[in-house]
């Protein structure tokens, strides 16, 4: 078995599907995985034996129920909505093996461990429910009569990322699309390419080649601005690219104007649809192409509109990232994790500045190996996956997460560890804020590490009445930029009231006024992500009739009908906009 990889831009290579109806089996007892926790007994489910009759075989996917792939599986059938553990998957398919290629299977995502079986050959794990991960499955297919089983577990555990406690459905499964992809036997795996910081219109980059001799040349166009270029992989698989285009148009989010980047590596090609443009900080102020930009954004889950679940489709991007722009807003914190690639291309085309998280979120065990290693991989995942994408400008580590010595070297490593992968972009945090009666003092030692400081506050909700809000004075010891990252209140749409009545619209869009009253007095706010864009499951939002199992914050509900708080931002945007 060997550890997954990860192709950046898969999705833009030619692809067999295998998205549908997958036979599945529910193992709360984990009959089918055998007695080791680690490793799976290969004469198990793995197996996919058939039941003849004679033969005393006790289970069969062949006769098993389907789930649609890409789905959680807690939104596809009432017995399985609160269900947390084993579930496995399987579906046959075709695939000729073609002659001096490699085959890769692609996952777009599985929560939250996944061990992947073809045709008997048990080919790799992964861990993380968020990102993507290719298993190499070349010497393993057949000609005819290919299958493929996936063991999916989404217990929480106190050493995973996130561990035992959220503020959203644990939605298990294979939740987005899985496909097959062939590739010569030299290969692009990873390719960056950027605007250096403070040198014009200097683009910079490489491109990394696996399987080809140090010397192999390489090219890159980019058509639009006459670009050819040569170079030559060295010692390490890169090719490297320095240049500056003449008539360079840069990518923002009035103008996301996107190229098309054409890769040639031996046989094997890559295009992609690029923007360029820098982002940077100066003192309490975040630059976008060297200038002051104020960050009008808000938070959204991966919850599927209307149709609910965990989102997963171009449509449920575009229906989001639609509201986005109805906002007039020009930026959103994708939380609390990775969002399905379609969110991040869509923001590339709509030019929505992003936030992109892992979710290393609220308690986490600090001091043990595997939440740290998970939480790196997940990162790596993450930026690996959206390097080329100019919408995202900021790497989040984490999201309220309460202080100690641990927490704190575990997150400065991630820290390190996005700034050391990714130095154009900048890196934050949502950090708790620190309230010293009416006084807000921005000093979480995180802070001291990041580029941009996120305050999570909830005034008026949590804590204190709406009207308070405006009575706050906000300290910032780092003079670096603010993002309000969260703030807000639950509203029950359709549900009114005066505007001290819980979970009335009314009161949820006092405080959003409330909010943007003080908001706009912090000398130091370079934007802000109120919580939240839609009403999104949740197991502890207990209410009967008026939570029923749902976060009731976003300002649009979960069937897409938009609260007063909704106008409220709306006209604030509007008017910060133009
Ligand atoms: C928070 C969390 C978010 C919750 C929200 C709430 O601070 O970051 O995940 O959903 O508050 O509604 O309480």
């Amino acid at each position: 078995m060997q550890a997954p990889t990860l192709l950046v831009d898969i999705d833009h290579r030619p692809a067999v599907s295998l998205d549908g109806a997958w036979h599945y089996i529910v193992d709360p007892y984990r009959n089918g995985w055998g007695d080791d926790p680690d490793k799976p007994n290969l004469n198990g489910y793995a197996k996919n034996a058939h039941f003849n009759g004679t033969d005393l075989v006790e289970y069969d996917f062949a006769t098993s129920p389907v789930l649609q792939v890409p789905g959680d599986w807690n939104s596809q059938h009432d017995n399985l909505l609160l269900y947390e553990g084993l579930v496995w998957y399987e579906k046959d398919f075709s695939h000729q093996p073609k002659a001096g290629m490699r085959t890769f299977l692609h996952f777009g995502a599985a929560n939250h461990r996944a061990s992947v079986f073809v045709n008997d050959v048990h080919v790799c794990d992964h861990e993380g429910g968020f990102t993507p991960f290719d298993c190499e499955v070349t010497n393993v297919l057949k000609p005819e009569g290919n299958f493929v089983v996936v063991a999916v577990d989404d217990s929480r555990r106190p050493d995973t990322v996130p561990a035992m406690k959220t503020d959203w459905w644990n939605y298990g499964g294979l939740t987005r699309q899985v496909f097959l992809v062939d590739v010569p036997q030299s290969y692009v795996d990873d390719y960056s390419l950027q605007l250096r910081r403070g040198a014009g219109d200097q683009i910079e980059g490489y491109v990394h080649l696996v399987g080809s001799k140090a010397g192999s040349a390489l090219t890159l166009r980019i058509p639009e601005l006459n670009v050819d270029r040569e170079s030559t992989v060295g010692e390490d698989g890169n090719a490297k690219f320095s240049f500056a285009p003449q008539g360079l148009v840069r990518w923002a989010p009035d103008h996301p104007k996107l190229y098309r980047i054409q890769i040639k590596a031996g046989e094997d090609h890559l295009d992609d649809d690029i923007g360029f443009r820098t982002v940077e900080v100066e003192g309490d102020r975040i630059l976008l192409n060297g200038k002051p930009i104020f960050l009008r954004g808000i938070n959204t889950h991966a919850e599927a509109p209307y149709r609910g679940g965990r989102a997963w489709s171009q449509q449920d991007a575009d229906t989001l990232l639609g509201w986005v722009h109805e906002l007039h807003g020009n930026f959103v914190r994708l939380a609390h994790y990775p969002h399905d690639e379609h969110m991040t291309r869509e923001a590339d085309k709509l030019g929505i500045l992003v936030w992109s998280e892992v979710p290393t979120y609220w308690s986490i065990d600090w001091k043990g190996a595997h939440a740290l290693e998970s939480a790196k991989q997940q990162l790596s995942e993450n930026i690996r996956r959206d390097h080329n994408k100019a919408s995202v400008i900021l790497w989040s580590v984490s999201n309220e997460t309460p202080k100690s010595p641990e927490r704190l070297i575990f997150l400065k490593a991630l820290v390190d560890e996005a700034h050391a992968q990714d130095p154009t972009r900048l890196v934050t945090s949502a950090l708790l804020t620190h309230m010293d009666g009416k006084t807000a003092i921005l000093d979480d030692p995180l802070g001291a590490s990041l580029d941009v400081l996120g305050s999570n506050e909830y005034i008026g909700w949590y804590n204190g009445k709406p009207e308070d809000a405006p009575l706050y004075t906000w300290q910032n010891p780092y003079n670096k930029p603010l993002i309000m990252s969260e703030w807000g209140g639950g509203a029950k749409s359709g549900l009114h009231g005066e505007i001290n009545a819980r979970f009335s619209e009314e009161m949820q869009a006092e405080i959003f006024k409330q909010q943007l009253a003080m908001l706009s007095k912090i000398p130091f706010l370079a934007g802000t992500t109120p919580w939240v864009l839609m009403d999104f499951r949740s197991p502890t939002r207990q209410l009967p009739n008026i939570q029923d199992f749902y976060n009731r914050k976003g300002v649009i509900s979960n069937k897409g009908i938009k609260k007063k708080a909704f106008f409220v931002l709306q006209d604030y945007y509007a008017k910060l906009a133009h």
